[in-house]
C-alpha cells in the first residue's frame, strides 16, 4: 500500500519508516511512504507557503497554489483517495482503519497554521478525517496515527503472535488485562486462572474482562455492538460480581 504525504515537515512523517511495526512493513515492501513538500512548489524568493486569512483575524492559512501542485504531483503515482487530517473530519476508529486498509493507496494531506484554503478541500479532498477531539499543531501526527493503524491491518505486517485479531477493538471491545512474570509484584498477584493451564477457562476469563471493562469504561461501545447470548452471560456475571464487590445489593 502506497502512502503519499503532503507536508511541510517530511522528516517528521518519514520517521514512521525507521521503527517498529511500520518500519518493518516498509522493509518488507508491504507499505511505501513518500512525502511531498508544498514549499518545493513555492516560486517566490521566500518560498512562502502561508498567507493572511480573508476576513481578517489571527493566524495564517496555507496557500492554495503550491499545495495544489504538491497534491497533483502525488496523484501522478498514487491513484488513491486524498484524505485531509482535521478535527472537522469523520472520527478515525478501528472500523474506518479497516476500510482504508483495503485501498491500494492513500494521499494524506497535512495542514499547518489555521488550516488550508477551503477550495483545496472542494477540489481535491475525498475524505476529511479526525484522529480525536483535540487540537494538534499540524496534521502530521494525525497522518502518522492513520498510517500506523492502517499498516498493522495489512497481511504480513504482524506476526502470528501479534495478530490484529487479538487487538482491542478488533471485535469492538476494549482489551483484557495482561500479566507477565513475576507471579507477585508488591503484594499483587496474577489472577489464578491465568496460571491454571486451562485454555478454555482462560479464554472465557479474558472475554469476560474485555466485556466488563468495556461496560465500565466505554459503555457507548457496547451500545454500538450486539452481544451474543454467551457474551450476555459473561457480562452479567461480571456486573453481578462488581455489584457485590461494591455492596450495591
Ligand atoms: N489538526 N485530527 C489543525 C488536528 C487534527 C485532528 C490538523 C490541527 C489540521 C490545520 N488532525 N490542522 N484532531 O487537530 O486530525
Amino acid at each position: 500500500m502506497q502512502f503519499d504525504v503532503v507536508t511541510l515537515f517530511p522528516e517528521l512523517v518519514e520517521s514512521v519508516v525507521h521503527s517498529g511495526v511500520t518500519g518493518r512493513a516498509v522493509e518488507r515492501g508491504i507499505i511505501s511512504l513518500k512525502s511531498w513538500n508544498p514549499r518545493d512548489y513555492a516560486t517566490d524568493v521566500h518560498r512562502t507557503v502561508d498567507d493572511r486569512p480573508y476576513g481578517g483575524g489571527p493566524g495564517m492559512v496555507m496557500k492554495a497554489d503550491c499545495l495544489l501542485q504538491a497534491i497533483r504531483a502525488a496523484r501522478q503515482t498514487n491513484p488513491g483517495k486524498v484524505v485531509y487530517l482535521s478535527p472537522q473530519g469523520v472520527p478515525l476508529n478501528q472500523a474506518l482503519a479497516g476500510k482504508l486498509a483495503s485501498e491500494d493507496g492513500l494521499i494524506l494531506l497535512c495542514g499547518r497554521y489555521e488550516g488550508i484554503d477551503e477550495r483545496i478541500i472542494a477540489l481535491e479532498v475525498d475524505m476529511e478525517c479526525s484522529i480525536g477531539d483535540y487540537v494538534l499543531s499540524g496534521g502530521e501526527l494525525g497522518a502518522m496515527v492513520l498510517i500506523d493503524a492502517v499498516a498493522r491491518l495489512l497481511p504480513g505486517v504482524l506476526g502470528h503472535n501479534e495478530s490484529a485479531a487479538q487487538d482491542s477493538f478488533f471485535d469492538g471491545l476494549l482489551d483484557c488485562p495482561h500479566y507477565t512474570r513475576p507471579e507477585e509484584l508488591e503484594g499483587l498477584s496474577v489472577p489464578a486462572v491465568l496460571k491454571s493451564g486451562n485454555h478454555a477457562d482462560i479464554a472465557r476469563w479474558r472475554k469476560k474482562q474485555a466485556l466488563g471493562r468495556t461496560w465500565q469504561r466505554r459503555p457507548e461501545l457496547l451500545r454500538a455492538r450486539q452481544l451474543t447470548d454467551s457474551e450476555r452471560v459473561l457480562l452479567d456475571e461480571y456486573v453481578n460480581e462488581f455489584d457485590r464487590s461494591t455492596e450495591l445489593h
